[in-house]
C-alpha cells in the first residue's frame, strides 16, 4: 500500500446524467438545458450564450436524447465499474427527472425512483454514491420564466430540489456536490448553468448576480444536507482546476496569470470561505456591478462553506501579457490557455501535464487547508476497436499512470489530505464541449458514433484491466 493514501480512498470514476442517461423524456423528465444543446456547429455558440435555442427542432441532432443510454443500462454499468473494484460512483441527478419543470410543488416519483434503483445497485457492490446535485443541467422551464440563475427565485426552486433528494437518499448517499465545475460560469456560461446576457445588459453584472445566487443556493444546501442527513455527511465545491502558469517571469506575465486565475478560484473562495474575496469586490466596483445583496446574505454564505474542495484537473494552463505570445492559444477544457511550449496536447489540444496535478492540489491546499478530492481527470482519445474485438489504450493507460503518480506524491511527499480520485470517465459518454462521442473517455467502450449510430454494446478496453490492478494494489501497481 502507498505510504500516506488512505486505506479507504474512494478510487472509482466520474459521469454525469446529461452526458450519459439518455432517455430525455422518458417516465415523467423534462427537458433540460443540456437537451436542447445541439451537436455540430452550433452547439459552442448556444454553449457560450451567443445564439439562443430553448426548443429542439428537426435539424439538428441532440446527443443527451439517448447518450449511452445509462437510463436502461445503469446495472451492466454498474457490474462493470464493481468488476474493477470501484469504492465510489460519482455521478449527478438531472433535475428535470424530479422537478420536470422546476416550479412544481410535488416531485415526480418515477425520477425518484429510478435514482433509488441507482444507489441500491451500487450499494449492492459497496461503491459509494458520490452525488453532484447540478452538473450543467437545469429545467428549460426555468430558463423561460425566470432566465436562469439571473433570478434570486431560481435558489427557492434549486432548495426545494435539494430538500426533495437529501430527504429521500439521506441513507444512501454521504457525498454531495452542490454545482459542477462552477467556474465554468466564465467560459460556457449557457451550457454551465443557463446565462444568457440579453442587449443592452452589463454581462458583468449578470455574471456576477448569477453567481451570486448559486454561491447562496450553494451555501445554503450544505446547511441543509447536514441537518437532514447529519454530520457525517460531506459536502463539497466543484472547481474546473488546472494552476494557471506564468508564460515567463516577468513580472508582467507572472500578474496576469495570478489575475486569471483568481477568475477561476473566486467562486470558491467564497464557498470555502464564506465571504467575498477582497479582489473580487473591487472588480465589481470597477465593473459598474450592482449585487442583489440581501441582508441575511452574509450569514449565509458564512454558515454554509464546504467540507471539501473537489476538483478536475484535464491540465494545466498558461497566461501572458504580451498581445503577440496571447494570440497563441489552445484549447485547455473549455478555456482558451497560451500554448505552453513544454507540453505536448492531447488530439483535442488540451495540453497534458501531470506534475501540473501535484502543482494544482498544492496550491489548492495552501489556500484552503480542506481536504481535496479529485472529481475528475482523464484522457479524451479516439479508440479503434481491432478485429479480434479488443481495444488497446496504451494512452489513455500512460496519461493516467502519471497522473496518478503525482497524485500519489502530493498525498505522500507533500502531506495533501486527498479523500479520493474519480477519473472521468469510466464509461465512453458524450463529450460536454464538443457533443462527439468519438471523444472517449472510458474504461469501457460503448459502440456509439458521433452521428448517433451504434449498437451500444459496452466492451473493456485495455485500460479496464490496468484500472482494476491499481485499485487493487491502492496506487502501489502502476506499471
Ligand atoms: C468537464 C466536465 C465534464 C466532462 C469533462 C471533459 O469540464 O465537468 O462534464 O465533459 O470536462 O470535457 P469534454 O467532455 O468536453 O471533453
Amino acid at each position: 500500500m502507498a505510504k500516506g493514501l488512505l486505506k479507504d480512498f474512494l478510487w472509482g470514476g466520474a459521469t454525469a446524467a446529461n452526458q450519459c442517461e439518455g432517455g430525455w423524456q422518458e417516465d415523467g423528465k423534462g427537458i433540460g438545458l443540456i437537451d436542447v444543446l445541439p451537436y455540430g456547429p452550433d452547439r459552442m455558440p448556444v454553449a457560450k450564450g451567443e445564439k439562443i435555442m430553448l426548443d429542439c427542432d428537426d435539424e439538428h441532432l441532440y446527443p443527451s436524447h439517448e447518450a449511452i443510454d445509462f437510463y436502461h443500462h445503469y446495472k451492466e454499468d454498474i457490474a462493470l465499474f464493481a468488476e474493477m473494484g470501484f469504492k465510489c460512483f460519482r455521478m449527478s441527478l438531472s433535475w428535470t427527472r424530479i422537478y420536470p419543470n422546476g416550479t412544481e410543488d410535488a416531485p415526480n416519483e418515477a425520477g425518484l425512483a429510478f435514482y433509488d434503483d441507482v444507489f441500491e445497485e451500487c450499494l449492492k457492490y459497496g461503491i459509494q454514491p458520490i452525488v453532484t446535485l447540478c452538473h450543467f443541467d437545469l429545467p428549460v422551464a426555468l430558463l423561460k420564466e425566470f432566465g436562469g440563475w439571473k433570478s434570486r427565485k431560481m435558489i427557492d426552486c434549486y432548495l426545494k430540489y435539494c430538500e426533495t433528494v437529501f430527504r429521500r437518499y439521506k441513507d444512501k448517499v454521504k457525498y454531495w456536490i452542490t454545482f459542477n465545475e462552477i467556474n465554468m460560469l466564465n467560459h460556457l456560461p449557457f451550457s454551465s448553468c443557463g446565462l444568457m446576457v440579453e442587449e443592452g445588459e452589463n454581462g458583468q453584472n449578470v455574471k456576477y448576480n448569477c453567481a451570486h445566487h448559486e454561491l447562496i443556493a450553494s451555501a445554503k444546501a450544505v446547511k441543509l444536507a447536514h441537518e437532514i442527513i447529519g454530520e457525517d455527511c460531506m459536502v463539497g465545491c466543484m472547481l474546473a482546476g488546472g494552476s494557471f502558469y506564468p508564460y515567463s517571469c516577468d513580472p508582467r506575465d507572472v500578474w496576469q496569470a495570478k489575475q486569471t486565475e483568481r477568475g477561476n478560484y473566486f467562486f470558491i473562495d467564497v464557498q470555502s470561505r464564506g465571504r467575498y474575496p477582497n479582489y473580487a469586490l473591487k472588480w465589481m466596483e470597477r465593473d459598474g456591478v450592482v449585487l442583489d445583496w440581501q441582508e441575511e446574505d452574509e450569514q449565509i454564505l458564512a454558515e454554509g462553506t464546504v467540507d471539501f474542495i473537489g476538483f478536475s484537473y484535464y491540465c494545466s494552463r498558461c497566461d501572458t501579457a504580451d498581445p503577440e505570445v496571447s494570440a497563441k492559444r489552445t484549447a485547455a477544457n473549455a478555456f482558451r490557455t497560451v500554448r505552453n511550449p513544454h507540453l505536448q496536447a492531447s488530439e483535442w489540444g488540451w495540453q497534458i501535464d501531470p506534475l501540473g496535478l501535484r502543482i494544482t492540489m498544492n496550491d489548492l491546499y495552501d489556500r484552503y487547508q480542506k481536504p481535496l478530492f479529485i472529481v475528475e481527470n482523464g484522457l479524451g482519445a479516439k479508440d479503434t476497436v481491432k478485429d479480434d474485438g479488443t481495444i488497446d489504450d496504451d494512452y489513455r493507460i500512460a496519461y493516467l499512470r502519471e497522473h496518478i503518480r503525482t497524485m500519489i506524491e502530493a498525498v505522500t511527499e507533500d502531506g495533501i489530505p486527498l479523500m479520493g480520485y474519480t477519473m472521468w470517465s469510466p464509461v465512453d459518454l458524450v463529450s460536454a464541449s464538443t457533443g462527439e462521442m468519438s471523444k472517449r473517455y472510458g474504461f469501457i467502450y460503448v459502440d456509439k458514433d458521433d452521428q448517433g449510430k451504434g449498437t451500444l454494446e459496452r466492451k473493456r478496453k485495455k485500460s479496464f484491466y490496468w484500472y482494476k490492478k491499481v485499485i487493487e494494489s491502492n496506487g502501489t501497481e502502476l506499471d
